[in-house]
């Protein structure tokens, strides 16, 4: 057997993962030529790394780590469901105290009639489920040809082949054979990007309309349901004009059309609601949950549905699962998580103090030349770069060509902050402190000086005309 511990040199453990290890989303010759980072530990907000590095993790691992790193409960939690009941299925007549008690905890804190729970074990499975559980609703209902689920563009629901039709990314869509059929996109409320002259309120009414001129083209009869992000992530924390969701909602309960809020990154905490459908005022029929579930300490997902839908599924055979849909040590871990996030007043603290602070730390920077805006909601927060403020102009160089830049400095100055095109983002762990925040802010704004002197260096600083 092959022993790797923290005391193998760097290069080893490097050449090792270029020999044998695929990484998601990546250019492995890429990788193998650059090094890969290996982190070794975690603490709080602080990773370490192979080297000895510090580094301050503003993206809470994959936006997950909300509880933070270390959290010596999460480890007993685990051990102690592991010792009594490793695993057991939930398929054929069985369930488990973990699995039931962690459901009874989601149906108090979802709101309105979201009561019942479909477990998978991460976002992707959930939204997989998600597209068979409403096109078997509606199939239950008489209406089997109601099976259309529309989408936005620049979405991110997972990277199943079912979940990965759902989201709008067309890099994903180009490869493997995706998207799967009666899937449609409409755009995203990004007015930053998009929305040109136009009042920022008046795109975001004229964006939320496009769902009902798409319910309208397709024939209502048609459509099955509607499924975005409250607050967009992966596409650039894109926060829409606060005319958005009220008109998407008015779409969906005219037309009946189901509302599938995927809450995997908004959810558990990330807006300063414990839903970010409560944050945006949104009644979904179904909630796409996981990430922050755990806090990432251990993988589970679901869907978390409403009272009506619940009804009708129950009435039929669902012939649908997974091996881990509620697994006990997930749901262990969960529910401990879960005991953290409210026992410590941690949703509570990023809607009334952290978060109120970092939004003011975040904003500031919106005053540094090289950034066009910074948009924040609770804890998930993203700046525009911009060669010129004042048009909100492009750069001319590949889109994603400056924001690497950015994030490489950020990386260089000990922090984590990932870029989405020219976009820079950030999800922190929700127990980040003042200080740990004004430590954030002060990295943020060295390496975005750092990445204009190196884009007017090479030349960069060019608006595409
Ligand atoms: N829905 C949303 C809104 C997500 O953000 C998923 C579903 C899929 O969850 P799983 O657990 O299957 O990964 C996600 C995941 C990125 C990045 O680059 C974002 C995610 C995953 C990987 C990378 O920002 N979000």
């Amino acid at each position: 057997m092959t022993a790797i511990t923290n005391h193998m040199p760097t290069a080893d453990l490097q050449a090792l993962d270029a020999a044998h290890h695929m990484h998601p989303f990546t250019h492995g010759n890429e990788l193998e030529q650059k090094g890969v980072r290996v982190i070794t530990r975690a603490k709080g907000v602080t990773l370490t790394d192979s080297e000895g590095n510090d580094i301050l993790d503003a993206m809470g691992g994959l936006w997950c780590v909300n509880i933070g790193y270390g959290r010596e409960e999460l480890a007993q939690a685990a051990a102690r469901q592991m010792r009594e009941l490793p695993f057991y299925n939930t398929f054929f007549q069985t369930t488990h105290v973990p699995v039931i008690a962690l459901s009874a905890k989601l149906a108090e804190l979802a709101p309105g009639d979201l009561n019942q729970v479909f477990y998978a074990g991460s976002g992707s499975e959930a939204n997989d489920t998600n597209i068979r559980m409403v096109r078997t609703y509606w199939a239950q209902m008489g209406q089997p040809e109601r099976n259309v689920i529309i989408s936005r563009k620049n979405a991110y629901h997972g990277s199943s082949v079912g979940s990965g039709s759902l989201g709008g990314m067309s890099g994903m869509h180009a490869q493997g054979g995706l998207p799967i059929p009666d899937i449609h996109h409409i755009d995203q409320p990004y007015w930053y990007g998009e929305g040109g002259d136009s009042d920022p309120e008046e795109f975001g009414l004229a964006r939320a309309r496009l769902l009902e001129e798409k319910i309208e083209e397709l024939g209502a009869h048609r459509v099955a349901a509607f499924i975005a992000e409250p607050i967009q992530g992966a596409g650039g924390v894109i926060i829409p004009p606060a005319s958005y969701w009220p008109e998407i909602q008015r779409i969906c309960d005219k037309y009946g059309i189901l509302l599938i809020a995927d809450e995997v990154i908004c959810g558990f905490g990330r807006t300063g609601s414990w839903f970010g459908s409560q944050t945006l005022n949104i009644r979904p029929d179904i909630m796409t949950i996981a990430k922050g579930l755990s806090s990432g300490y251990a993988p589970i997902g679901g869907s978390i549905v409403s009272d009506k839908i619940a009804k009708v599924m129950n009435d039929c055979e669902f012939n649908h699962g997974y091996t881990y849909s509620g697994h006990p040590v997930s749901c262990a871990v969960a529910l401990e998580n879960l005991r953290i996030l409210e026992e410590e007043k941690i949703v509570e603290r990023v809607a009334e103090e952290t978060g109120p602070y970092l939004q003011e730390k975040w904003q500031s920077l919106a005053d540094h030349p090289l950034v066009g805006e910074a948009q924040i909601v609770g804890m998930m927060g993203s700046l525009a770069l911009t060669p010129h403020k004042e048009s909100r102009a492009k750069f001319a160089a590949d889109a994603g060509t400056a924001g690497y830049i950015c994030r490489e400095r950020c990386f260089a100055n000990n922090l984590v902050m990932r870029h989405v095109g020219d976009r820079m983002i950030i999800s922190p762990p929700l127990v980040i402190t003042k200080e740990e925040i004004d430590t954030l802010a002060e990295r943020a704004w060295a390496s975005l000086d750092q990445a204009a002197a190196k884009l007017e260096e090479d030349g960069l600083m060019k608006a595409a005309s």
